[in-house]
């Protein structure tokens, strides 16, 4: 009754939107009209054709479309701004933040079925979301649930790889080594050595994908376990969810740590094409390189400090302020220590965004989820401050486009409440939930016969002779 009144309110909505955009409502329509057929792969067999043949009239109608102009800022400036990929899972709009096929994530949290009412999201549901723009039912999710842990098993080679590394390595390290080990086992690859028609590239994707996004749970869990617990892993729990046994792996079985597992992976999965990770893995896979290699490529972006990275960098930074200062650190004092921060030549990790203008939505969902369970953790009170005081001093600097906090500025007190205290591993969780938003476009790439990516590039002879030609024309 509750998913049906919030489904009528969201059906007022797009009709109000309809006026001003008659694609949202066409989405609503795909929406509506989701069948209970519980295999997704059969959805998806359904839904192929029509979308090819939407491209393919986008392509021979609207071709020449011009969609901006690029200025010789946009190329120097790491392309900010300047349109040039198709990503059809989500869409970031820089005062809005992340929709998913349509969908903020306050409806999400409303519309996708959760493990228990009311609960968070199940990352399933999501996955389903991505791929067929529809929202799935309880069953379907439940199917898909059964469906990747029936495909959860790594081979003993993978585990092997990663003991051959130091424990010392870092965990995205660690993790990547073991996502390439997997990518022995893809079936992409093996069907295009033996020779596969190009509309049938998506269907070995799929497969690759699905097993590659059902593994990396135990991959992840195992690379935690082997440095910060000595090696002991544990199996995995058949009678829970995605987001819940990933948790009850890593070792937490506390109800509300798998709550926050499900929002976590949910939240992390997907923003546009267009950011590190998930450029690299589109660029990568746009050479047909499989799933496995194209997501390690992504993982590798992912741990930079400027893109992935930023949540363990934000948890350290957090902690060095407790060291210096203690928990009831006044405003005044967290000011200078953000200006120290500063004038030392760093970054304020967690803040800033090169698309997003406004508090990222996945930073605010994730504050409600911590004055529901955590109110008076400390930590967290520490993070409502930094909401506070760092906005005003990086708008002072006066050069940063976004003074707002981003994702990464809260997820660490939250995984830090309920004892995952690691910071150095939370970039494996984002590259966890990362997959699920790659490998759905990636087999939508595939569906659709994106081409290779091949963009121009210029030296500064090429645009100082254009912009002298630009003058004097
Ligand atoms: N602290 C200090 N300086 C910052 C800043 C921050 N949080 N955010 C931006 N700036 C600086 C930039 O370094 C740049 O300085 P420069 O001209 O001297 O090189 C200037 O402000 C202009 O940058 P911008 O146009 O506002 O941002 P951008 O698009 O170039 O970069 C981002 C975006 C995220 C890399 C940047 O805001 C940043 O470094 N933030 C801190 C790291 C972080 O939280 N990263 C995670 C982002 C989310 C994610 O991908 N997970």
């Amino acid at each position: 009754m509750a998913l049906f009144r919030s489904l009528s309110a969201l059906s007022r909505r797009n009709v109000q939107q309809q006026k001003s955009s008659p694609l949202t409502f066409v989405r609503w329509i795909q929406m509506q009209t989701s069948s209970q057929d519980t295999d997704l792969r059969s959805q998806l067999k359904e839904l192929i054709p029509e979308q090819q043949e939407r491209l393919k009239k986008l392509k021979a109608e609207h071709g020449k479309v011009q969609l901006g102009n690029i200025t010789l800022d946009m190329v120097l400036g790491g392309m900010r701004g300047m349109v040039g990929l198709l990503w059809e899972t989500s869409l970031l709009d820089p005062e809005e933040g992340i929709r998913f096929r349509g969908l903020s994530i306050p409806e999400c949290q409303k519309l996708l079925p959760a493990a228990k009412p009311g609960g968070e999201p199940l990352p399933e549901g999501l996955l389903w979301l991505l791929l067929t723009g529809k929202v799935p039912s309880k069953g379907q999710v439940d199917a898909l649930s059964n469906e990747l842990r029936s495909r959860a098993t790594v081979p003993d080679y993978v585990y092997k790889a990663i003991d051959a590394l130091p424990e010392t390595a870092h965990p995205m390290t660690q993790f990547a080594s073991g996502v390439m080990a997997l990518q022995v086992q893809s079936e992409f690859q093996q069907a295009y050595e033996k020779g596969i028609a190009k509309s049938k590239y998506w269907e070995p994707t799929y497969e690759d994908s699905l097993n590659l996004i059902a593994r990396l749970p135990l991959v992840a869990s195992y690379v935690y376990r082997r440095i910060f617990k000595g090696g002991q892993s544990i199996p995995v729990d058949d009678s829970l969810d995605y987001g819940g046994n990933f948790a009850h792996m890593l070792g937490f079985d506390n109800p509300v740590m798998h709550e926050l597992m499900r929002l976590y992976v949910t939240i992390h999965s997907d923003h546009e094409g267009g950011n590190v990770s998930a450029h690299t893995g589109h660029l990568v896979a746009s050479a047909l390189s499989d799933p496995y290699l194209s997501f390690a490529a992504a993982l590798n972006g992912l741990a930079g400090p400027l893109h992935g990275l930023a949540n363990q960098e934000v948890l350290l930074w957090i902690k060095s302020v407790v060291d210096e200062c203690g928990e009831n650190i006044t405003k005044e004092q967290l000011k200078d220590y953000v200006w120290k921060t500063l004038n030392s030549g760093k970054v304020v990790p967690g803040f800033g965004h090169g698309v997003l203008r406004k508090t990222d939505p996945r930073y605010t969902c994730q504050r409600e989820f911590a004055l529901k369970h955590l109110p008076d953790d400390p930590l967290f009170q520490l993070v409502s401050k930094l909401y506070e005081v760092v906005p005003p001093v990086l708008t002072e600097l006066g050069k940063v486009k976004n003074p707002w906090p981003n994702v990464d500025a809260h997820s660490g007190v939250l995984l830090n409440h309920f004892g995952l205290t690691e910071a150095r591993y939370y970039t494996v969780l984002f590259g966890v939930s990362r997959s699920i938003g790659i490998c759905s476009q990636l087999i939508w790439d595939r569906a659709l016969g994106l081409p290779l990516e091949r963009p121009k590039s210029v030296t500064m002879d090429w645009l100082e002779n254009h912009s002298k030609k630009a003058a004097s024309s």
